[in-house]
């Protein structure tokens, strides 16, 4: 039974190398991404069909970039595309050729991508040039609200900038890829450590909302009155929580019920114009526990819980909190 239980570990931990790489404490490194580099707006930004944003439905990284492109309305300039995920290969595939291309990966080597770089979402990509403009989501979010919109919405207010900047660093790290950290880590510290660095930036996103709502006036956003790409960061893995990071990754220790002035900025952010759209907890949950292997491979998808019960009014808020939606611009 005891050399079972070796071969088994020894065999997750060959099977973890596949997910991510990881140090010699086993805290979980995110690779670099390709096509990572902050680019000028192309000269063509405003011309109609001339660029593809490519998504994922289950990636926080890509849901990042999509809740911009639905937020700021860039449906005329930028055509949003698909990819579906092959669970048996690893890899994302397009639903029809694009560009003649049946996978993200034969995309990502006509563009020049370095031999044996990940072919992520989410990607922008120009028709005229047949080129990548951007790989890497925290750029290209900045990119995206820069670009000419449909709607004059600016996700870097003037007068919140310095607190946007700060709570976008704190929370890529220790939220958007905490969780990651969290259930990639291999080791019980290299978990403990993401798990609490996890729960106290939460902790803190939690009392600076709070912090809003006092005095009567209308509760804010992360970093101010206005919503911004902090806010925009913060929601793909707060609307994933309980339906996958908690049961999948092991962040269950306080449900966000328990932080209810987070409970209420997610579902303000879940009802502003486009949001919803660009959720899709089915997929979800299929992609993550049908995908994730090394970390539930018996794949079997569990039935719960429903998005529509964790947007609504929070079970700890009082009874007039959060009633009314308030949207941006
Ligand atoms: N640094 C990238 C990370 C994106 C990323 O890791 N995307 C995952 C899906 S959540 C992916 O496409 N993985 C495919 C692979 O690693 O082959 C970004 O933020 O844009």
């Amino acid at each position: 039974m005891r050399s079972a239980r070796h071969l088994w570990h020894w065999q997750w931990l060959q099977l973890m190398n596949g997910l991510g790489p990881a140090d010699a404490q086993g805290h979980y490194r995110r690779p670099p991404a390709a096509f990572a580099e902050a680019l000028a707006l192309p000269d063509d930004a405003d011309a109609a069909d001339a660029h593809v944003l490519i998504v994922g439905r289950s990636c926080p990284w890509a849901h990042r970039a999509w809740l911009v492109w639905a937020l700021r309305q860039l449906q005329a300039t930028i055509t949003l595309v698909v990819v579906e995920p092959d669970p048996e290969e690893g890899r994302w595939r397009f639903s029809e050729p694009f560009e003649g291309c049946s996978t993200l990966a034969e995309l990502y080597g006509r563009c020049g991508a370095p031999p044996g770089s990940r072919a992520t979402v989410p990607v922008l990509y120009t028709r005229r040039r047949q080129q990548v403009v951007v790989g890497e989501s925290a750029r290209l979010i900045e990119l995206l609200n820069r670009w000419p919109a449909g709607r004059d919405l600016d996700l870097d207010p003037p007068g919140q900038r310095a607190a946007t900047a700060a709570w976008r660093e704190r929370l890529q790290t220790s939220v958007n890829d905490g969780v990651y950290r969290c259930g990639f880590a291999r080791s019980q510290a290299a978990y403990d450590s993401a798990e609490a660095d996890l729960f106290e930036t939460l902790d803190a996103a939690e009392q600076a909302l709070a912090a809003s709502g006092t005095s009567g006036s209308e509760p804010g956003w992360l970093s101010g009155p206005c919503p911004s790409l902090a806010d925009v960061q913060l929601f793909p893995t707060l609307i994933r929580l309980e339906l996958v990071y908690g049961p999948l990754f092991g962040v269950s220790r306080r449900p966000l019920w328990q932080f209810p002035a987070l409970w209420q900025w997610r579902s303000r952010f879940h009802q502003l114009p486009g949001v919803a759209d660009s959720c899709s907890p089915e997929a979800w949950r299929r992609d993550y526990f049908g995908a994730l292997f090394p970390l539930h491979p018996s794949g079997i998808v569990p039935a719960g819980p429903a998005l529509a019960t964790l947007v609504g009014r929070c079970p700890l808020a009082p009874a007039d909190a959060g009633s009314t939606p308030r949207t941006p611009g």
